[in-house]
């Protein structure tokens, strides 16, 4: 059963396009299409992250592809979100995991990291060879992220980190782990450390009995008396803002990857709604009502196409704030969810089976309102930007 993806393009966006992110979503679309969507529903229900596709990945320079040299691609931020988006459309999970090796770990190894952290991580994490995940968020603190109790404490030329996160994208399999933490010795200041797992006291269990983005990884980690070297420190990270500036790399890719779920869940609700006949023998896509959605998620995947590639332009031309990043993925995951919802409608009982993708992108895309700030924390960023008044 089951529809295959009928891409579509309104508004003729892709004359806004150059010849390479065409070619650029080409070759992503083609890797979803290909590799993804014949396992992705087997993956989804047995809880497996299809590592098997992790260096397919890397040779089509899929992580880290917006950052230059190193064995990355050096794409533009257009051509990262364009990747973003093919590979959400196949799965929410999937698109997640590469994020967080790409915006979360290699992101910031790139711009706070030293020479040496450059030199021995990125090309291994370029290529897939190794793995990485993000550690912020914590057991009691998950949107105010400041609050964190996780602690580093310089011993000689030794850092010794104790503490717990909570819900780490690929912790298992991570052989490095982007550690935030407060160095007790420099009166609480957040700051960034690398820390491989086989490292003595560090764990990191998965979660298990999630019924969104199953075919994601998600572990806690825990330090318990971690011992590092001082080297392992990112030097230019300085502060909770550090941190933040990840959490923009990621977002925007998500404001992407939102409209490749949606996209998916439309081209399958139209398909159905062509097919499946009630009263008189019509078509369901002849009914008003029927119509009705399908508008509205046209309408809303156009302007959303609209808002990511304007935010794109902006983030290559180094004029984004975070603010318009954190327009891009409240709106965007917003108008997914929705576009999931109506599409699981029109496809009436269908609509709840693995035989079509729409379930698996809702429950994926409530953990997407959820992840890199709530729909209601990026509302709280904007209402700071548009007031000048912080309302957490
Ligand atoms: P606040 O005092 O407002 O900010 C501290 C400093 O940071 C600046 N800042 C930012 N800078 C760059 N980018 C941003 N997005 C920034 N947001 C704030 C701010 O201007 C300030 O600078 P300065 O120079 O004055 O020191 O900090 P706060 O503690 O009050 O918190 C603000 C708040 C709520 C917006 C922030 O904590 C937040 O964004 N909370 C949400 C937490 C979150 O998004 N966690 C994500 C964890 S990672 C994840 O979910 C991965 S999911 C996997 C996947 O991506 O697929
Ligand atoms: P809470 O902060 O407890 O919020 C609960 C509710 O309260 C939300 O609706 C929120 O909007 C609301 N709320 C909170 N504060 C306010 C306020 N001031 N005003 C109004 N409403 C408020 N984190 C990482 O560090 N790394 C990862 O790799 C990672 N991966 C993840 C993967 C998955 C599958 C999931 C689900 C989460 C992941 N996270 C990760 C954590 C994620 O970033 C947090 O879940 C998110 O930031 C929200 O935190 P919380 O779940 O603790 O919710």
């Amino acid at each position: 059963m089951g529809f295959k993806f009928q891409a579509f393009d309104f508004l003729h966006l892709d004359s806004s396009f150059t010849e390479d992110e065409l070619l650029v979503r080409r070759t992503a679309r083609d890797f979803v299409e290909d590799n993804l969507v014949p396992i992705i529903e087997e993956c989804f229900r047995t809880e497996r992250f299809p590592r098997e596709l992790v260096p397919v990945m890397g040779e089509l320079g899929f992580f880290g592809a917006n950052l230059e040299g190193y064995g990355c691609a050096g794409m533009s931020n257009v051509e990262y979100g364009l990747v973003m988006q093919e590979l959400e459309r196949g799965d929410s999970g999937f698109r997640s995991f590469v994020s967080v090796q790409s915006g979360l770990v290699m992101y910031p190894i790139y711009t706070f990291g030293s020479d040496e952290q450059k030199n021995t991580w990125l090309p291994a994490l370029a290529s897939g060879e190794k793995l990485g995940c993000f550690g912020l968020t914590e057991p009691g603190f998950g949107s105010n992220p400041g609050g964190m109790t996780t602690t580093a404490r310089k011993s000689g030329d030794e850092y010794i980190l104790n503490g717990e996160k909570m819900w780490i994208t690929s912790g298992t399999i991570a052989d490095v782990a982007i550690v935030w933490a407060k160095v007790e010795d420099e009166g609480g200041r957040v700051r960034g450390f690398l820390v491989e797992a086989d490292r003595p006291g560090f764990s990191a269990p998965e979660v298990h009995g999630k019924w969104s983005l199953r075919a994601s990884i998600t572990s806690g980690l825990i330090l318990q008396d971690v011992h590092i070297p001082a080297a392992n420190l990112l030097p230019g990270a300085s502060g909770l803002k550090s941190a933040l500036m990840c959490l923009n790399q990621a977002r925007y890719g998500i404001s992407w990857g939102a409209i490749g779920a949606a996209m998916d869940c439309y081209s399958t609700a139209l398909q159905y709604a062509k097919f499946r006949k009630q009263f008189r023998g019509q078509p369901i896509a002849s009914h008003q009502l029927i119509q009705d959605k399908l508008v509205w998620m046209v309408s809303e995947i156009s302007k959303a196409q609209l808002l990511s590639l304007h935010v794109g332009r902006l983030k290559d031309a180094g004029k984004v704030g975070h603010q318009h990043i954190s327009l891009a993925k409240r709106n965007n995951v917003w108008m997914a969810l929705e576009t999931a919802r109506m599409a699981r409608d029109i496809l009436g009982a269908n609509g709840i089976t693995e035989d079509y993708p729409i379930m698996r992108h809702m429950m994926n895309l409530e953990s997407v309102k959820t992840y890199e700030g709530t729909h209601d924390i990026q509302a709280l960023i904007l209402g700071q930007h548009i007031t000048g008044i912080a309302a957490y």
